[in-house]
């Protein structure tokens, strides 16, 4: 198995919170420089026609791309633990939080997005984090309403770990690089919390991964 991965990017986080839930470790890790544009070179294009990490290719391939439809193959290929619910409730109800995170926050805030407003829009930094913040918090207010709910439990989803626990834990870090307090949201810093407490969800942080740097 080769995981295509960069320390910074959330979304390859996530699919390595679920290989450390299931128990897996890639046979390889490719490294492609998001900061130095690596994803639009010719020989990742091959791999991701979209120029987003991650991907992941399982014995012969094909390359399998976005994170969530990488996740559900895990799942799927490797039942335990199950990161989605039995009943299509709350399955629906798991998906839907983690594509609050995956769908309409966190591809908002990437970089050939940052750069399409910098280049395009001429748009200066300040603006630009201002941009990035404003998705930030329509996310963690729409996940703190949700997560009020009945079916929360210490988790996103009750008592046990889900897809939308580990789409938390990434909008929790992305927070942290765009200096985006959670305190005010704090259903959502609860569960933060407990999952950073977490073996899987901790040795899967950016900033636990090699070429991230120090502190
Ligand atoms: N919806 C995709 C998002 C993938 C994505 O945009 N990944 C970012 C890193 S977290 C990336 O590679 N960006 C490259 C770019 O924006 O140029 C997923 O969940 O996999």
């Amino acid at each position: 198995m080769k995981l295509f991965s960069f320390w910074r990017s959330l979304a390859t986080y996530r699919v390595r919170i679920a290989l450390n839930l299931k128990g897996i470790t890639p046979d390889e890790v490719v490294d492609v420089n998001l900061m130095k544009g690596a994803q639009r070179e010719a020989a990742y294009r091959a791999v991701n026609p979209m120029m987003a990490l991650p991907a992941l290719v399982d014995g012969d391939g094909p390359a399998l791309f976005e994170s969530l439809a990488i996740i559900e193959y895990l799942d799927e290929t490797h039942p335990n633990p199950p990161l989605l619910p039995r009943d299509p409730k709350g399955r629906a109800r798991v998906r839907g939080l983690a594509q609050i995170v995956a769908c309409d926050s966190h591809p908002l805030i990437v970089p050939r997005v940052r750069e399409y407003l910098e280049h395009e829009f001429k748009l200066d930094e300040p603006s630009r984090v201002k941009w990035c913040q404003h998705w930030h918090l329509m996310a963690l207010s729409a996940l703190e309403t949700n997560l009020g709910d009945k079916s929360t439990g210490r988790y996103s989803h009750g008592d046990t770990i889900t897809l939308a626990d580990i789409c938390v834990a990434s909008q929790a870090a992305g927070a942290k690089f765009f200096a985006v307090d959670t305190a005010p949201f704090a259903n959502f810093s609860r569960i933060a919390n407990a999952l950073s407490q977490i073996d899987a969800f901790a040795r899967a942080h950016p900033l636990k991964q090699p070429g991230a740097p120090a502190g």
